[in-house]
C-alpha cells in the first residue's frame, strides 16, 4: 500500500520572507515539524500550507521559485493574497474563533466577509490537498483555521482517510453556540474519520456541541453519520524531550548560563515565556508578582521576574492593546519597587533563540506558566524537560491542558492573584528534596509521551478507524448482490419483508406528513414485484393499520401494522393481541405533558402503543427531554410486559412481545420458502433479522450496529436493489 501522508496546516514549517529584495527561506524547528519528520518515512509525504508571504508581493517566477524550493523540503504552498490573509487569518481565525475557543467572547468579532474568506481559503487548501491525495493517502488536517477542510475533502473523495487535530481548547457549548456559523464548522469537522483534542474535557465539550447543535448522538465518542463513523479521542501533545534534555551538553547554552551566573548568585529567578497573547494571562501574572513582592518583602532585591514575550498577531487590535497593558504594568511595578541597583522585572518583547530559551529554562528557580486558557501549553513541558538536575518549581495554571498531566506542579487558578503570589513563594521556598520528587514525576510523564509518540499514536488510531469501519460495517458487496439476485432468480417461493419508513421512504418531518406517502415510482415497483406469482411481498411496519391501508390499498401486498399487532390477511385486518387500556391510561397524561412542554414534539396513539416523536425538536431540548421522559416512563410503568423502546427520533411504549420478530417468524414458517429477503432500518427490524433463518438475506439500512447479515447505506440503495430484482 502506498502510505502517503499529507499534513495540512495553515503555516508551513518553512517561512518565506523578502529580505533586501530577495526571497529568504527559514525552517522552523517547531515541535510539530520534528514529529512529522519522524512520520515522514515515505518520500511521497507532503506538507501543505501557507508559506507566510502574501502572494500579491510575488511575481509569477517567484511563486515558481517558492514552489520548487519548498518541494525540495517536502512542502507545497497554498498562496494567499494579503486580503485573504487579513480576512481569513487575522479575521475569522484569530478575531472570531481564537477568542471564543479561549473563552474571550468580548474579544470576538463577527464579520460576514471574514467568514466568506474562511470558506474560500479552506476551499483553496482542499484543492491543493486533492492534487496529492490518492485513495490510500492519510490526510492530517491541523487546527481551528481549517475546520471546513475535512468535509470539503470528503465531498470530493468519499473514501479518503482524514484526521483532524485541534490545538486549542474546544469550548463548552455555551460559548460555542455564540458562533454564527456553528453548524457549518461542526459539519466541516465531521468530514474527518478521527478528530483529536488535547484532553477528554475538550472531547466532551465537542460531543455536547455535536448533539446540541446537529442532533447527532455518540456511542463512547463515536458518531455515526449515515454510512460513516467519526471517532473522537484525546491525544495530549508532547515535546521533543531529548532536544531539551540534551541542551545541557550544548556549549552555547553553557556560555549563556555562565554570563547569567552573576545574576543568579544573589537573586532568585522567576521566568515567564509566552507568545504575547491575551490568553496567556501576562497582565494577571504581573499583578500576582506585584502582590508577591508586597506579601513577601523579604524577596525584594532577592528575586527577579524575567518576562519573555514573543510578538504575535500584531495586526489584530486586541494584541496591540495587550502590549500596551503589559508595558504599563511592567513600568509601574518597576517604578514602585526598583532600587538603584535592582529592578524587579526584566521585560523583553522579542523572540529569543533556542539556545537562550534553553539556558533560561535551566536558570529559572520558578517557572510561571499561568495562561487564562491554553489548549495544552508546551512551555511548561519544555521547562520540565530542561531541568536535568531535577530541581526548580513549576507554577502552572489549571486552565491549561497541561495541568491534567503535570499534577505535580503547583497548580493555581490564574484569576486568583493571591494564590499565584503564594505559589511563587511556595516554589521559591520549597525544599530541594520536594522539588526533586515532583520534578522527577513530571519528567517521567513528559519523557514518555513525546511529540513523536503523540503523532504516531494519532496516525495509528486514524488508520485503525479504517479497520474498525470494515469490521463493523457489513456493506453488501457487488458480488454478494449478484449472488442474491441469482438466488432470487432461481427461487420458486420467495418471501420479501420490507419495513417502510427509513427503508422504502426517507423519514419526513412528521408521521402525519403527506410526504410520508409512497411515491408513484415506489408504488409501481411494488406492483411489479407483487405481480410475479412466485413472490409474497409484505410491508412490515410500526405504522397504524389505517395508514398502511390508505398507502397500499390497491396493492396485492401483505401488510403488517404496529410491529405485528395487526395483520392484513384475506382482505381484512386481524389481531391476536389484546388491547389493554390500563397501562395506556396511566402513561397517556405523561406523554401529553411532555408534548406540551416540548415544542415540535408529537404524540401518536396507536391501538397497542404510544409513540413520542421528537424529530422536529431543537436538538439540545430533545436530548434533555428524551432522557427525562424515559426515566419518568420507567417509574410509571408497573408491568414487565410493557417496554420502552428508542427508535429513529422516537420513543415508543409498547408490549414487549409485540415485535416484528414474532410476525416474521410466523410468515417464515407458513411454507417452505426458497428465498427470504428482509430489509429494515430501525431497532424493531433487528427482532425480524434475528427471527429469520440463517440463510435469509437480512439487510440493515443506515449502517448502525445490526444483527442483519448485510447493510445498505440509504433508501436509494434499497430501491436500486429492489429495482434490480
Ligand atoms: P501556542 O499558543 O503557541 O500553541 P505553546 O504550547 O506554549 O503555545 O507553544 C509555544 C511554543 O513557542 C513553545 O514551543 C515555546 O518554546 C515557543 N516559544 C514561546 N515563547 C518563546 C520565546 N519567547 N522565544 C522563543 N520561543 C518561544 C498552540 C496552543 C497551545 C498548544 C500548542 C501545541 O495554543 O495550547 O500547546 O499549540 O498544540
Amino acid at each position: 500500500m502506498n502510505d502517503k501522508l499529507i499534513i495540512v496546516s495553515t503555516r508551513l514549517p518553512v517561512s518565506v520572507s523578502r529580505v533586501d529584495g530577495k526571497l529568504r527561506f527559514d525552517s522552523s524547528a517547531g515541535g510539530l515539524a520534528t514529529a512529522i519528520h519522524s512520520l515522514k518515512k515515505s518520500k511521497d509525504s507532503v506538507w501543505v500550507g501557507w508559506p507566510g508571504i502574501a502572494s500579491d508581493d510575488l511575481t509569477r517566477s517567484e511563486k515558481q521559485q517558492i514552489t520548487t524550493e519548498l518541494q525540495k523540503r517536502g512542502c507545497y504552498p497554498v498562496f494567499l493574497t494579503s486580503d485573504q490573509v487579513d480576512a481569513f487569518y487575522s479575521g475569522y481565525s484569530n478575531s472570531t474563533l481564537w477568542p471564543l475557543f479561549h473563552y474571550f467572547p468580548r474579544e470576538a468579532t463577527f464579520v460576514d466577509d471574514y467568514w466568506r474568506a474562511y470558506q474560500e481559503v479552506n476551499a483553496l487548501f482542499t484543492k491543493t490537498v486533492l492534487k496529492f491525495a490518492t485513495r490510500d493517502s492519510k490526510i492530517w488536517v491541523h487546527d481551528y483555521q481549517l475546520m471546513l477542510v475535512p468535509r470539503m475533502i470528503r465531498t470530493a473523495q468519499k473514501d479518503a482517510l482524514i484526521g483532524f487535530f485541534l490545538h486549542t481548547p474546544f469550548p463548552s457549548f455555551e460559548i460555542f453556540r455564540l458562533i454564527p456559523e456553528r453548524e457549518m464548522l461542526l459539519e466541516g469537522l465531521l468530514g474527518a474519520d478521527m478528530i483529536g483534542f488535547h484532553t477528554y474535557d475538550y472531547v466532551h465539550y465537542f460531543l455536547t456541541s455535536i448533539v446540541k447543535v446537529l442532533g447527532h448522538e455518540n456511542s463512547l465518542g463515536t458518531i455515526r453519520i449515515g454510512d460513516r463513523l467519526v471517532h473522537t479521542d484525546a491525544f495530549p501533545i508532547g515535546i521533543d524531550y531529548k532536544k531539551f534534555e540534551n541542551e545541557s551538553k550544548n556549549r552555547k547554552v553553557h556560555a549563556i548560563l555562565k554570563s547569567f551566573n552573576v545574576l543568579r548568585v544573589k537573586t532568585k529567578i522567576i521566568l515567564s515565556v509566552d507568545r504575547a497573547d491575551y490568553t496567556k494571562g501576562i497582565p494577571a501574572r504581573l499583578d500576582a508578582f506585584e502582590q508577591f513582592l508586597e506579601r513577601y518583602p523579604q524577596y525584594v532585591k532577592k528575586a527577579v521576574l524575567l518576562i519573555i514575550a514573543v510578538p504575535s498577531r500584531g495586526d489584530v487590535d486586541a494584541y496591540r492593546d495587550l502590549r500596551a497593558t503589559i508595558e504599563q504594568k511592567v513600568s509601574r511595578i518597576n517604578g514602585r519597587f526598583a532600587t538603584i541597583d535592582w529592578s524587579p522585572i526584566t521585560y523583553r518583547y522579542q523572540p529569543v533563540p533556542f539556545e537562550e530559551l534553553s539556558a533560561l529554562y535551566r536558570l529559572a528557580d520558578v517557572m510561571l506558566v499561568t495562561p487564562l486558557r491554553d489548549g495544552m501549553n508546551l512551555v511548561a513541558k519544555e521547562y520540565v524537560a530542561s531541568r536535568s538536575n531535577h530541581d526548580g518549581a513549576l507554577v502552572l495554571s489549571d486552565m491549561a491542558g497541561a495541568a491534567i498531566e503535570l499534577t505535580d506542579a503547583l497548580l493555581v487558578n490564574p484569576n486568583n492573584t493571591t494564590q499565584v503570589a503564594d505559589a511563587i513563594h511556595d516554589g521559591l521556598s520549597m525544599t530541594r528534596s520536594e522539588q526533586h520528587k515532583r520534578m522527577k514525576k513530571m519528567q517521567a510523564r513528559v519523557a514518555e509521551y513525546t511529540i513523536e509518540k503523540w503523532a504516531q499514536d494519532f496516525i495509528t488510531e486514524l488508520k485503525a478507524t479504517k479497520t474498525r469501519k470494515n469490521k463493523t460495517i457489513k456493506s453488501l458487496t457487488e458480488d454478494q448482490e449478484n449472488e442474491l439476485i441469482q438466488k432470487y432468480d432461481n427461487a420458486e417461493k420467495r418471501l420479501i419483508l420490507l419495513d417502510y419508513d427509513g427503508t422504502l421512504k426517507e423519514f419526513s418531518s412528521s408521521p402525519r406528513s403527506r410526504r410520508s406517502e409512497p411515491t408513484n415510482k415506489l408504488r409501481k415497483m411494488l406492483k411489479v414485484l407483487t405481480q410475479d406469482k412466485r413472490n409474497k411481498v409484505v410491508i412490515i411496519s410500526g405504522r397504524k393499520k389505517n395508514t398502511l391501508s390508505s398507502y397500499f390499498k390497491d396493492h396485492n401486498l401483505g401488510l403488517i401494522a404496529e410491529h405485528g399487532g395487526w395483520m392484513f390477511d384475506l382482505g381484512r385486518w386481524i389481531s391476536h393481541s389484546k388491547n389493554t387500556p390500563d397501562w395506556k391510561n396511566s402513561i397517556r397524561p405523561i406523554l401529553k405533558t411532555f408534548v406540551a412542554r416540548t415544542p415540535g414534539s408529537e404524540f401518536e396513539e396507536k391501538d397497542f402503543s404510544f409513540v413520542w416523536h421528537y424529530r422536529l425538536v431543537q436538538p439540545n431540548l430533545a436530548y434533555v427531554r428524551k432522557e427525562a421522559l424515559k426515566t419518568k416512563l420507567k417509574s410509571a410503568l408497573h408491568s414487565d410486559e410493557i417496554g420502552i423502546f428508542e427508535g429513529q427520533k422516537i420513543i415508543e411504549v409498547k408490549p414487549k412481545r409485540m415485535n416484528k420478530g414474532a410476525a416474521a417468524n410466523k410468515l417464515a414458517r407458513e411454507t417452505k420458502w426458497d428465498f427470504i429477503l428482509a430489509i429494515g432500518d430501525d431497532y424493531t427490524d433487528e427482532d425480524m433479522f434475528l427471527a429469520l433463518p440463517h440463510n435469509a438475506y437480512t439487510i440493515n439500512v443506515g449502517m448502525q450496529d445490526t444483527n442483519a447479515r448485510f447493510q445498505l447505506s440509504n433508501v436509494d440503495e434499497v430501491l436500486r436493489l429492489l429495482h434490480a430484482l
